[in-house]
């Protein structure tokens, strides 16, 4: 698979897939979650609704991924997956590591050829950028999947070059 490094927005990125950072209520939220429903618009968020009533009355698990459609945005599908909020106590990077894994997985079952990954987890939920990136770009590298290029889309400097050194190391996910 070939991993590829961008910055910029997520939302218009012109991939099967993109990935969002949502959490467990599938209702939106700020940061990445907040994005798309702004520019993908109200059939996302109905989507995300129907799914709860049918299968996530409890929400969705943390480290598990669901599809949507895109709506407005140039994508073509939606994976919501929820990271786990950071703890300096607990190691939780199981639970992130699962996200890029099951966003994959579900990609696979939707034939995506490309897809975009934030940066997980690294904003609200407070992961650490440079742990964060090792995880993200070990993990997918690590992934069996048919999907052919998987992108991070970074906001920001830092986060750009803290993926850019988890590219050049070699990967302990
Ligand atoms: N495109 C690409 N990256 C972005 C964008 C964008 N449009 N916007 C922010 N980032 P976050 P989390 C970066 O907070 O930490 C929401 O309220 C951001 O700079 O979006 O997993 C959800 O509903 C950071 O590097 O996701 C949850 O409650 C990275 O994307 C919670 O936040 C992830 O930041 C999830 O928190």
């Amino acid at each position: 698979m070939k991993i590829t490094l961008v910055r910029g927005d997520i939302t218009e990125e012109k991939v099967d897939a993109i990935v969002n950072a949502a959490n467990s209520s599938l209702l939106g939220g700020s940061g990445v979650d907040g994005a798309i429903h702004r520019r993908g618009g109200p059939e996302i968020l109905d989507e995300c609704r129907r799914l709860r009533a049918s299968h996530y009355g409890g929400g969705l698990p943390t480290g598990q991924a669901v599809a949507t459609a895109a709506g407005r945005l140039p994508a073509r599908w939606v994976i919501h997956t929820v990271g786990p909020v950071y703890s300096a106590t607990e190691d939780r990077s199981d639970q992130l590591v699962s996200c890029y894994r099951e966003s994959l997985r579900v990609a696979d079952e939707l034939g995506v050829g490309s897809i975009a990954f934030p940066a997980l987890s690294a904003g609200i939920y407070g992961w650490p950028l440079d742990d964060a990136a090792r995880i993200a770009v070990g993990t997918v590298r690590a992934t069996s999947t048919l999907v052919a290029e998987a992108r991070f889309v970074l906001f920001g400097d830092d986060a750009y070059a803290a993926f850019e050194e988890a590219a050049a190391s070699p990967s302990r996910p």
